[in-house]
């Protein structure tokens, strides 16, 4: 029996954030917060709907239009804003690694580095707030010209539970950098960071409407957003289903602009020129990071057939030593999974594997009956055709297949619909410049996996998504281009 005590974690925040007030539902509905840790209820968050999206759409519109504080504001001002935001996080970084913690099932040493690394990403954009500008152009005839780069507008956000602060962060930055106004919808397992970071945004200082953070369903307040005639730009980040729904959603409302950020089966690519130990561990971590709920994980683990053998071996060593228990104690490694249904998922995938003629080398099976923890699962022999290898597992269960040429295994690496990452281990330079150029995915990582920047674009190939969060490509979601073209005279010379 683990021992489940949570620290005392103040829960303040529970109401919609609309227009810098905290609001109930129009419909005064409430719906429970889940701690995965215990399955117990934590709180009741405001539930909205179609009519909050609406009231936050308008209040954003409202702070969007010509004149408005937020639209008057210096860039640099804006950056500053930004800037304490920043601080602010920073300051508070303790409590919101800690309700992190609790609400998603993290291991709070793991929602520390993602809360530094949501800091920094705010001052990331907070830098470009005042560096973000068109051209002029040497354009042909009697003419002045040059391009504007304007802020879109009203912009929707649906993210989803596997990092909310920095999920949110990823968004709120390009938005907030570019001048645009925000209506944000967390996901409804993990609302609460996301209210904590409404009230941090009021304190920097972010004048009313400029960013809304309406809790709720996906089906309701996400879909009423996906919808809404005045948003001007969806991001979405979730499952590859619901970016369907999400886009399908815009074409039928306005056309508003959309970037997805949807799921992947990414390949872990080992070759037999590795420090095996070193590999192991690389490719542990790039698959059970985060409890194995991470878009860009390593899913698929490739190993070259002269190490493979041992690589099993101790990849199940490894799997079989990770700690796992109570987020809130030292040294563990992998807390509970975010909800049931996740881990129902999990447990059917595991027996399809095993139907399918996998081996299961260690774990498998859900620990206890007290919140949703899964056993750190191996599986090796994995063929490409089976169900595990294709379909995203999200939970903590690695893949392990043979290769024995290069070619091959670039080609194997592909041959799925996704394209959102891809690891290679390697110390030959030709062999690790080859995987970059052929492999079809948005980010590869050589030597390490799972190492996330705010200055590198993020985003997938294929059906991982489209567009880009993070770096200077994110801005470009957020903006629109203006050409203004001035008849002079004669020529210019
Ligand atoms: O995702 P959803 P879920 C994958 C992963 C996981 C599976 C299901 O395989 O097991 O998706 O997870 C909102 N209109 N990923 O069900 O439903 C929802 O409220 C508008 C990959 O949690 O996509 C939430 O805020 N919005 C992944 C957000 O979408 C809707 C992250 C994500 O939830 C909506 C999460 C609708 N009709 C899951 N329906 C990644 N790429 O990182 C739901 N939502």
């Amino acid at each position: 029996m683990m021992n489940m005590n949570q620290p005392k974690v103040d829960i303040k925040y529970t109401k919609m954030f609309i227009n810098n007030e905290w609001t109930d539902a129009v419909s005064k509905k409430t719906m429970p917060v889940t701690n995965p840790s215990t399955g117990k209820s934590i709180a009741q968050v405001a539930e909205g709907d179609k009519p909050d999206i609406d009231k936050a759409v308008q209040a954003a519109k409202m702070a969007f239009s010509t004149g408005s504080e937020w639209r008057m504001m210096d860039a640099s001002k804006r950056g500053h804003m930004m800037m304490k935001l920043a601080d602010l996080m920073e300051r508070d970084i303790k409590e919101l690694a800690m309700m992190e913690s609790m609400n998603n099932g993290k291991p709070v040493d793991m929602a520390m580095i993602d809360m530094q690394l949501s800091v920094n990403t705010m001052r990331y954009y907070a830098g470009w707030a005042d560096k973000i500008h068109g051209d002029t152009i040497p354009s042909d005839g009697p003419l002045v010209t040059m391009t504007v780069k304007e802020p879109v507008g009203v912009v929707g956000q649906i993210i989803p539970w596997t990092y909310p602060v920095l999920m949110l962060v990823w968004k709120w930055g390009p938005a907030l950098a570019t001048g645009c106004t925000i209506v944000m919808k967390p996901a409804e397992q993990t609302p609460l960071t996301a209210l904590m970071m409404a009230a941090l945004a009021k304190e920097a200082g972010f004048p009313k409407g400029v960013i809304n953070v309406v809790t709720g369903m996906g089906p309701t307040a996400g879909h009423a957003l996906a919808m809404h005639p005045d948003v001007m730009k969806i991001a979405f980040t979730g499952s590859n289903e619901v970016g369907h729904l999400v886009m399908e959603a815009a074409a039928k409302s306005n056309l508003k602009k959309v970037t997805l950020e949807l799921g992947g089966k990414s390949p872990m690519v080992v070759f037999d020129d590795v420090n095996v130990d070193e590999a192991v561990a690389m490719a542990h971590k790039a698959v059970f990071m985060n409890q194995g709920q991470t878009c860009c994980g390593g899913t698929r683990t490739f190993v070259h057939e002269k190490i493979y053998d041992e690589f099993v071996k101790k990849a199940t060593e490894m799997a079989k030593a990770r700690k796992v228990g109570n987020p809130f104690d030292n040294g563990v490694q992998q807390g509970p999974q975010v909800d049931q249904e996740t881990l129902d998922k999990i447990t059917k995938m595991v027996e399809t594997g095993k139907k399918e003629g996998a081996k299961l080398m260690t774990g498998g099976k859900r620990i206890g009956t007290t919140g949703y923890f899964f056993e750190p699962t191996v599986f090796a022999d994995v063929t490409d055709n089976m169900t595990i290898a294709k379909e995203e597992i999200f939970g903590p269960v690695q893949a392990i297949m043979k290769f024995s040429k290069m070619e091959e295994v670039i080609r194997r690496a592909n041959m799925t619909h996704f394209g959102l990452a891809a690891g290679v281990m390697t110390n030959d330079i030709n062999r690790a410049m080859m995987f970059t150029h052929l492999v079809k995915a948005g980010t590869v990582w050589v030597n390490t996996y799972n190492y996330l920047v705010p200055q590198m674009p993020f985003g997938g190939y294929k059906e991982s998504g489209m567009g880009r969060d993070l770096g200077k490509e994110s801005l470009e979601e957020y903006l629109e281009t203006k050409s203004i073209l001035i008849q002079m005279p004669k020529k210019m010379t």
